[in-house]
């Protein structure tokens, strides 16, 4: 299917030629048959020569429907320009040109009506002119007369033509399906109607609504007047949601393929052509279907910084208008830049965020997108319109290489310096560096880490086991030397004070590995444990404490504790009569 959207001056003739085309009544409301007029959106379809079918946004043409109007070829790449050969080329002919230009439409078709009435040569000159100066270009044109029929054929061959000419709709995207209209029929309950532009709806698919907490249900799906099952890009559709009240969607609101899209109330902006210098403060933000006020703040020579008045689901690079509704004036076309600027607190920050701007075109960049943000979800990426095709450094997280290789670097002196002011700790805290490093997520961390470091119950350390500070180890050497043939003889108190080993120093040896610690103040070389089994099992079982205190050649104040130590580890096991034996 191919869709068209009219566009043209009041009472020039695009919903007659529309009826003419189609057979449909495009003008739906009583009150636009009683006045003649077309106050809000018309639909209707044909089949063209070709077999294919086109199908209309018929718009009004009045200049006090303009929003109407806008939110019928929000959504539509091309457009029917209505002309009145006795009339010529009106005022609602240029704004309605103004808009369609604003919003980057390149392909079109000028239809010169009511040749009966006059010679369709000149408002064709006019028109002509007036168009090619515009993103449509040169187009063709064609006279017709909606109350004769004549030229109806050649209209329809050139509607043929330029539906071969538009790109093919990309049916994989995902779904932004603007709303133009909603209502309810009994016994279904809400139904919502739209162009959809790319991608694919199917019966029983999951729908975003922006601000509704849960999930829509698409319930069944019409297009050209047909249930269908499913319906792909470029289709006019009516869309049953399953259990959305009418009164909670409307014309503006989008529904979209969960996930996909940002909800955003501030963007930055290219303005498109010759930015007017002197934009106010406030306008109408035209994007879609929807109309949003915004405030303007200017940033660049042709950039501003649009502050929406309700978050809109906006894309890098989507197109849209500026329209100035007190003064009729379509104040000219933008281009999203940046879904999720960064805010503009201190002073120089707008300058600096001009020349930020000044590099970008609408055209999604993830090198620039890393560059700019470091660090970024590649879901947060997605749903700005970013396509992402990049390794997460990890999770799912995404990072600019250069600033990665300076995290890295960073970690690494964070480390060192953590090691030098904590020389008796094993490493850093993963968290601690999480927060030093300012990283919003423990796993961004733990990819960081490099060997010679390593992660090791929740710090980062060198990854050597002879990671002793030298005073420590030079302790454990002179433990070794005075007690290695007297293995389970512990250190007194007081000897531990003249070997430098209080209770910090301790503690990290026995982190190590260097020393075992049986009770405060009670230390022994590590391998006294094994040496310990292999002494008692060779007395009489069971035998008591004082046998094994004997055996060992120790004292109680060594021989209690490593026996419990024994008995928690399941090497010996105490009886009830406390006497114990070597489990073998
Ligand atoms: N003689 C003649 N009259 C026409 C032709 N096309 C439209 N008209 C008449 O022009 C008047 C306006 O036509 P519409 O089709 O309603 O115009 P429109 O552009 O849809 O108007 P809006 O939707 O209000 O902007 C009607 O009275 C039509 O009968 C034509 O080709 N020849
Ligand atoms: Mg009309």
């Amino acid at each position: 299917m191919f869709v068209v959207a009219t566009a043209g001056h009041v009472d020039h003739g695009k919903s007659t030629l529309v009826r003419a085309l189609t057979g449909m009544e495009p003008d739906r409301w009583a009150e636009e048959r009683r006045r003649g007029m077309t106050i809000d959106l018309g639909f209707a379809w044909t089949t063209l020569p070709s077999g294919g079918t086109v199908a209309f946004v018929d718009v009004p043409g009045h200049e006090r429907f303009v929003p109407n109007m806008l939110a019928g070829v929000g959504p539509v790449p091309a457009a029917l320009i209505v002309v009145a050969a006795d009339e010529g080329w009106m005022p609602q002919s240029a704004e309605h040109l103004a808009a369609l230009d604003a919003l980057g439409v390149a392909y079109g078709l000028l239809a010169v009506t009511r040749a009966d009435l006059a010679d369709p040569g000149p408002a064709t000159a006019r028109a002509r002119v007036e168009i090619a100066e515009t993103s449509l270009g040169a187009v063709p044109a064609v006279a017709v007369s909606g109350l004769t029929g004549a030229g109806l054929p050649q209209l329809r061959a050139a509607l043929d033509r330029l539906a071969a000419q538009l790109p093919a709709p990309v049916v994989d995207d995902p779904v932004r399906l603007w709303v133009d209209r909603s209502f309810t029929v009994r016994g279904s309950g809400t139904v919502v109607t739209g162009t959809l532009g790319a991608g694919r709806l199917r019966v029983g698919d999951e729908l975003e609504l922006a601000g509704a907490d849960e999930p829509v249900r698409v319930r069944g799906l019409h297009s050209l007047g047909e249930a269908r099952p499913e319906a792909a890009a470029v289709a006019r559709v009516a869309v049953n949601l399953r259990g959305t009240p009418r009164d909670r969607l409307g014309r503006g609101d989008a529904l979209l393929t969960p996930g996909r899209f940002h909800h955003t109330d501030l963007v930055d902006v290219r303005l498109a052509g010759d930015p007017a210098a002197d934009l106010p403060a406030t306008l109408t933000l035209h994007v879609g279907s929807a109309a949003v006020p915004v405030r303007v703040r200017p940033l660049g020579p042709d950039t501003v910084r649009l502050r929406l008045a309700r978050p809109l689901p906006l894309l890098v690079g989507d197109r849209a208008l500026l329209r100035d509704p007190g003064r009729h004036h379509v104040s000219g076309g933008v281009r999203v830049l940046d879904v999720a600027p960064p805010p503009l607190g201190r002073r120089g920050a707008a300058a600096a965020r001009a020349q930020v701007l000044a590099e970008l075109d609408g055209r999604p960049d993830l090198a620039g997108e890393l560059r700019r943000r470091r660090l970024i979800r590649a879901g947060a990426l997605i749903r700005m319109g970013v396509p992402v095709h990049a390794e997460p450094v990890a999770g799912d997280w995404l990072a600019d290489p250069a600033h990665w290789r300076g995290l890295g670097e960073q970690l690494a002196e964070e480390v060192a310096r953590h090691a030098r002011e904590h020389p008796l700790e094993p490493g850093m805290p993963v968290d601690a560096l999480r927060q030093r490093l300012a990283l919003p997520d423990r796993v961004l961390v733990e990819a960081l880490v490099r060997p010679p470091l390593r992660i090791h119950a929740g710090r980062v350390g060198a990854a050597s086991a002879n990671a002793l500070p030298e005073p420590v180890a030079l302790a454990v050497r002179r433990v070794r030397a005075e007690y290695g043939d007297r293995p389970f003889r512990a250190p007194e108190a007081d000897r531990l004070v003249d070997l430098g080993l209080g209770p910090r120093e301790i503690g990290a040896a026995v982190r190590a590995g260097a020393l075992l610690r049986l009770a405060d103040n009670v230390v022994l070389l590590p391998d006294a444990l094994d040496d310990a089994v292999r002494v008692l099992a060779g007395l009489p079982q069971p035998f008591t404490l004082s046998a094994a205190r004997q055996a060992l050649d120790t004292t109680r104040r060594v021989a209690v504790p490593l026996l419990e130590l024994l008995d928690r580890r399941g090497a010996t096991r105490r009886l009830p009569d406390d006497a114990r034996i070597v489990v073998t």
